[in-house]
């Protein structure tokens, strides 16, 4: 009998070690199951039970752009008729330079560099002639002086955080580094100025991705949702929130391969708004439709 007990207790500890281990191996996919599974959906259910304080509003599609379905888009920006996009992925990050023509609504390739392949290229902003593209975990922020025929590789800064987002007032640049807080930054070595923190209806708002200012708010994509918040800048609070859900029906028609929405850049010029996402084959111009009611 105790030779069998200690067999039993023996094949126990070897199972829980066995489990221990198999968990601490695969946290990762395991995390992520949760995040897909439990997180997300609960964030979308957020997003669409409207608030009185926050307007929900609907992005319309009025054109589709083609778009190369192999760029991973985390950095997307407008300067002038030139769309800059940075792209992410380990040996495919890269920073892309396209002409933008309105009326045919075509994209016209100008430059391509590919970062180093221990990069993962993130956010971008152009500001003052000189464009700064973000790298997820190795720090590096690169800059290119722009007031040449070409972009001119510069001295890159350090970034103490993640990259994920980034966009500009004017002044400063705002990153994101996947929680919930925007850090303004410092255009000459990216030292913090302020923090803020986003919040829904008192609720932090974490995985904040690409970014871009429009008219004194913050636009950012909600990693992994259909979902882009409208942020006061001087408070931290969601203003409104746009439902992209029919774009991801949408793009996931083209390609169901597709990954998430993210890509916001303004144009300023013509004051219109252009969405796109993760190896989508679109960037779409579209307008926005307040919705009455969830
Ligand atoms: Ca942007």
């Amino acid at each position: 009998m105790r030779a069998r007990s200690r067999r039993r207790l023996g094949i126990t500890v070897l199972l829980i070690a066995i489990l221990a281990i198999g968990a601490y191996l695969f946290r990762g996919h395991i995390s992520y199951l949760w995040l897909q599974s439990v997180t997300v959906p609960r964030m979308n259910s957020l997003f669409v039970t409207q608030a009185d304080s926050v307007d929900v509003f609907e992005a319309r599609v009025v054109q589709k752009i083609a778009h190369n379905p192999k760029y991973f888009v985390q950095g997307l920006q407008f300067d002038g008729d030139i769309l800059w996009e940075g792209t992410g992925l380990y040996g495919e990050s890269k920073l892309i330079k396209q002409r933008f023509n309105w009326t045919a609504g075509t994209l016209e390739p100008l430059y391509e560099k590919a970062l180093s392949s221990d990069d993962f290229g993130e956010g971008l902003a152009v500001l003052n002639d000189m464009l700064y593209q973000l790298t997820w975990k190795a720090g590096r922020v690169y800059r290119y002086d722009l007031s040449g025929k070409e972009p001119l590789l510069v001295e890159s800064l350090r970034n103490d955080r993640e990259g994920w987002g980034l966009t500009t007032n004017g002044q400063s640049l705002i990153a994101s580094d996947g929680s919930a807080f925007l850090t303004f930054r410092s255009i000459t070595d990216f030292s913090v100025e302020q923090t803020i923190e986003v919040r829904f209806q008192g609720k932090a708002i974490d995985r904040l991705n690409e970014l871009e200012w429009i008219d004194g708010k913050i636009w950012a994509n909600v990693w992994m949702t259909p979902f882009i918040v409208v942020v006061d800048p001087a408070t931290g609070n969601v203003t409104s929130v746009i439902d992209c859900r029919n774009l991801v029906e949408d793009a996931r028609a083209s390609n169901p391969d597709i990954d998430v929405l993210n890509g916001i850049a303004w144009d300023a010029t013509n004051r219109e708004l252009y969405l796109t996402g993760k190896l989508w084959p679109w960037i779409y111009k579209v307008t926005l439709d307040k919705k009455t009611s969830p």
